[in-house]
């Protein structure tokens, strides 16, 4: 299946893996990468040196195209930003922000930017600021999330930009593919599917409850501080949730109790006090599978729905 992004990042389908902070590291970027999709390394808040490290092993581990994501709130963006031009990372793709500051520097260095938006007025932004593509994301997806569904966002997104766009949000199988494509996507991100993947390193406590989850399990926390965030349901959310609404949960006190836990969820999968981030679609997900076995089987379903 050629389309524009297939074409502008030199990959077999125009499937990118979310960006996914503290999940997305290298054995899961490698494996993404190699079955033919592009496999993104999270910069997350994460140390330089980390990075570093996790591109160098990600250049050992595939020879295919990967990128890495760089998450705009991370007080090191800076540095995180400049490692992408000095490691000559493939594709940089960039959340919960605006990298417009970034992207002459990465443009130069040959790097293909694809800022991911919540907004038509972003995506225009994106645009001009000399994006190749954007990765329009809807509020169904997992982590740090706007307001606009992808049924709604991605079309407003594909009419208001010449640049590719890139469809997320909700999408786990072929049907989301066919869908997104039928709403002028060419390419489609997908992050929670692939939490339940075979080379995905996080706690078992994680994947375990993605696949239990059902399709009312996922809970949107930090709507009232600002920072909206979808993750499974669990004790812990609902507790932020009532202490945000009944007004007992200062900003402050959030803050403190949500600093770290995506650690304690990915790490220790400690679900008295970790956030186990993913999207509304982890109901559809049943199964823990190699990232090959995952991207061929949407694949081939997309192309069937797709060639009706
Ligand atoms: O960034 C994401 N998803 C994320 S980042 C993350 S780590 C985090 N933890 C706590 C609070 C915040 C982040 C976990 N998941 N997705 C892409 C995305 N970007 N979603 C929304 C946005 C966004 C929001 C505002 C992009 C640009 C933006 O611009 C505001 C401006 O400056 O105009």
């Amino acid at each position: 299946m050629k389309t524009r992004i297939t074409e502008l990042l030199g990959c077999q389908y125009p499937i990118i893996q979310g960006g996914m902070a503290w999940v997305a590291e290298h054995t899961l970027a490698a494996a993404v990468s190699n079955a033919g999709g592009v496999g993104l390394i999270a910069g997350g808040s994460a140390p330089i040196d980390y990075l570093r490290d996790q591109i160098r092993k990600c250049k050992e581990a595939t020879d295919k195209p990967f990128g890495v994501n760089i998450m705009l709130m991370s007080p090191n963006a800076d540095d995180l930003a400049q490692l992408c031009i000095d490691e000559k990372v493939a594709v940089v793709t960039t959340g919960a922000g605006n990298p417009g500051k970034f992207i002459p520097a990465w443009k130069e260095a040959g790097i293909k930017v694809i800022p991911v938006i919540p907004s038509v007025a972003l995506a225009k932004r994106m645009e001009r600021a000399g994006a190749d593509a954007v990765v329009a994301e809807g509020t169904e997806s997992g982590g740090h999330i706007g307001e606009i569904t992808t049924m709604c966002l991605v079309p407003q997104v594909v009419d208001a930009v010449e640049i590719p766009v890139i469809a997320a949000g909700g999408i786990a199988d072929g049907r989301g593919i066919a869908a997104s494509f039928m709403l002028g996507a060419e390419g489609v991100q997908i992050g929670t599917r692939f939490l339940a993947s075979e080379e995905c390193q996080i706690h078992q406590t994680y994947k375990d409850l993605v696949i239990k989850a059902k399709d009312t399990d996922s809970a949107v926390t930090g709507r009232y501080t600002g920072h909206p965030c979808r993750g499974v349901k669990t004790k812990f959310t609902k507790m932020l949730n009532a202490g945000e609404k009944d007004g007992t949960l200062t900003p402050e006190r959030f803050e403190e109790l949500t600093l770290g836990s995506l650690r304690k969820a990915v790490q220790d999968g400690n679900v008295e006090e970790g956030s186990f981030l993913c999207g509304a679609i982890a109901g559809m997900i049943n199964d823990i599978r190699p990232c090959k076995d995952i991207i061929e089987d949407i694949m081939a379903q997309a192309e069937k729905l797709l060639a009706k």
